[in-house]
């Protein structure tokens, strides 16, 4: 394509700015996304490379400056206009009802109106918007002086850089950055992998995570935010603390959807028992309860002490926390070799749930807390599922107490244990190792990497028991004779598994990159690395600068690549995969004679609109795709072609208005006749 004017490169990046905006306001606010994460990424990309050509048009609030930018020597300060404050706290319904007391006779009201907001556990901050742009995004700090994060906030995928239509000149809104439970869980787990220290619950993690110099690393966690205070109503026009959430969401910010108004304290009082009830179901970390006053006149009556407003109360629930005995410290292996030492609890109800252990991450963390077998210890459900211990009570030694000493050979195979020097995790290094490979066959046969229905842990543990499988290759060569000699293996759930085996053999190629279990390739820098190589032939020759070429891929990603296919166990079971018929290449797609890249729908876009009759929407897309053209849900100057079914509306007339050729569905299938692509039987 001919380089475009700077006018309309400029018209077409508004265009994508806005479009990308709403599509993030539609994944990260509305929770309803309305377009394929491929086409996202096309949006992206298109914009992107728009941006590179033109830099003239860089702009802070474009979508593609959530990846962070420079690394800060340090954050400047932010005074807070107005005061950043707390909340006062309530333990029990009655002193709800106190609180409720106080107000009444301040303001004269007979019964007042309340909104109770779940209380997110995550770090408060402050943003101001100057004309509908972010301007300054900063931490509570002292409340009064915080710290000036608008870097890293940036990269906050559920944060506006841009407000919706009707923005007022100025607005300032608070709210809270979290780290959803998963999000969490899966971080650390990714962190005591790599040997670097854990966060101790999801709070933590969000305040580290921001809190980073460097955005970029922001901008890997996933974060997300509720506000639910705009502390200038005047700036949204609203009478009451609802109508300036509902103003709030309207422009585009995410309000939590639970928050609930009651008439008089009583329906409060039942509206935070209700929510509590749904607390343990909740993706995110909440802390207690908010009831504030809903009216702003009233608000304004009541005013502020020196450090909360009288207007608001925080009911907060009692810590989930127990007292309990270490019994023992037991070590467990993990599919990478990484011992982790477990403690063994006397069991103990923690907020109506039995815990009896918990990980202790690493040697330096049971250091760090000075933990002992025999120690009693204060123990929390942080993250509401995960347990932990907070502190021991050294008061209560009595001399029996016995230090751990992390084993220095594996508790599995007994073969030698290291530990790579500034990492905090210990390694078992025997690639036979039992438990690992126990736990790496687990994770091969699981739902996101090969997905084989019936092998799961207790069948892998009978499998590796009765030595018929000592890798993931084997698995591919069991037969149903061998599986019904299992305990409580019958022949119809052997026939099951191995036509599971079998379907998983056709499985596209990131599954078995994800699923060989090499140490940093996750799920997605799997896809990355079989769509940039798309054969495990090509994966496994590639030199490490050609994977550090790879955007993303990064020296520990690169070094590990490199490593497990140096290794000949590994590529002993790969060429054992291969034998077995395990799909190997990505193949680009060859249809009938034609090579996608030689096809005329090659790096051609088009948007398809109306009802189709011969295939749904996506098909069509896919099919384009498949057919090296793109496929897009807007049209614009660089729409080649608009496949029109019955009754489109808009996107025709936008075809019309910028001179897009204009295709109906028949023309469209001569079209792909003509490069020799039949629709499969059936489609007439
Ligand atoms: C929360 C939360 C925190 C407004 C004025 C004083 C406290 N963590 O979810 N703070 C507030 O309100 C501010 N509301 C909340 N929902």
């Amino acid at each position: 394509m001919d380089r475009p004017s700077a006018e309309s490169a400029y018209r077409r990046i508004l265009e994508l700015r806005e479009e990308i905006a709403r599509h993030d306001h539609r994944y990260y606010v509305l929770d309803d996304p309305t377009i394929t994460d491929a086409e996202y990424d096309r949006l992206m990309q298109e914009l992107r490379q728009l941006e590179e050509a033109y830099p003239q048009f860089h702009d802070d609030t474009s979508p593609t400056q959530r990846v962070g930018g420079a690394v800060a020597e340090g954050f400047s300060e932010v005074v807070h206009a107005i005061p950043m404050l707390s909340l006062d706290n309530a333990f029990s319904g009655e002193e709800l009802e106190a609180f409720d007391a106080r107000v009444r006779r301040a303001t004269g009201a007979d019964v007042v109106e309340y909104v109770v907001e779940p209380k997110i556990d995550g770090l408060g901050i402050s943003l101001t918007y100057v004309n509908g742009r972010l301007s300054v995004g900063a931490t509570r700090g002292d409340g009064t002086v915080g710290e000036n994060i608008t870097a890293n906030l940036r990269t906050v995928r559920a944060i506006p850089l841009r407000l919706r239509e009707g923005a007022p000149p100025q607005l300032d809104v608070r709210g809270e950055v979290y780290m959803a439970k998963e999000d969490f869980v899966r971080l650390n787990q990714a962190r005591a992998e790599a040997g670097e220290p854990v966060f101790a619950n999801p709070r933590n993690a969000a305040a580290g995570s921001l809190r980073q110099l460097d955005p970029s690393v922001t901008a890997k966690r996933r974060l997300a935010a509720f506000f639910y205070y705009v502390p200038l109503p005047e700036q949204v026009e609203a009478s009451t603390h609802w109508d300036a959430l509902e103003a709030l969401r309207a422009l585009g910010f995410p309000v939590n959807p639970l928050i609930k108004r009651c008439m008089g304290i009583r329906e409060a009082i039942e509206a935070a028992r209700q929510l509590e009830e749904r607390r343990p179901s909740l993706p995110y970390e909440i802390d207690g309860m908010v009831v504030k006053v809903n009216r702003l006149d009233l608000q304004a009556r009541l005013g502020f002490t020196s450090r909360s407003p009288r207007w608001a109360v925080a009911l907060k629930y009692p810590a989930q926390q127990g007292v309990t005995r270490i019994i023992d410290i037991v070590v467990q292996v993990g599919r990478t070799g990484v011992l982790t030492p477990t403690a063994q609890f006397e069991p103990v109800q923690v907020g109506g749930v039995t815990v009896s252990r918990a990980s202790l991450h690493n040697i330096d963390y049971i250091r760090a807390k000075d933990i002992r077998i025999g120690d009693r210890v204060v123990i929390q459900r942080a993250g509401d599922v995960i347990p932990e211990v907070v502190r021991v009570i050294a008061e209560e030694r009595d001399g029996t107490e016995r230090e751990f000493v992390m084993p220095s050979v594996c508790p599995a195979c007994n073969s030698e244990v290291v530990r790579p020097e500034g990492e905090a995790a210990t390694r078992c290094v025997n690639f036979a190792c039992p438990a690992r490979l126990r736990e790496g066959l687990v994770h091969f046969a699981s739902r996101d990497a090969m997905n084989i229905d019936g092998l799961g842990p207790s069948m892998v543990e009978r499998l590796v028991d009765a030595g018929l499988v000592r890798d993931v290759a084997d698995i591919y060569y069991l037969t149903a004779e061998q599986l019904t000699t299992l305990e409580r293996v019958g022949p119809r759930s052997a026939a099951n598994l191995v036509a599971a085996i079998e379907a998983s053999k056709s499985n596209p190629v990131y599954r078995l990159i994800f699923a060989l279990g090499i140490r940093h390739v996750g799920e997605n820098m799997a896809k990355l690395l079989a769509k940039e190589f798309l054969s495990i032939d090509r994966l496994a020759a590639a030199e490490r600068d050609e994977l550090l070429a790879v955007p993303t891929v990064g020296p520990a990603i690169a070094d590990s690549v490199v490593e497990f296919f140096r290794n000949r166990q590994n590529l002993d079971a790969l060429a054992r995969l291969r034998q077995a018929g395990v799909r190997m290449a990505d193949e680009p797609p060859v249809i009938g004679a034609v090579r996608a890249h030689e096809s005329r729908f090659a790096g051609k876009t088009f948007v398809f609109t109306g009802a189709l009759s011969k295939f749904k929407r996506s098909e069509a897309e896919a099919i384009v795709e498949e057919l090296g053209g793109k496929a897009s849900s807007s049209v614009s100057r660089n729409t080649d072609y608009v496949v029109a079914g019955a009754d489109a509306g808009s996107k025709l007339a936008r075809a019309r208005e910028l001179g897009v050729a204009v295709l109906t569905e028949a023309e469209f299938l001569d079209m792909l006749e003509q490069v020799g692509y039949h629709l499969p039987d059936g489609g007439e």
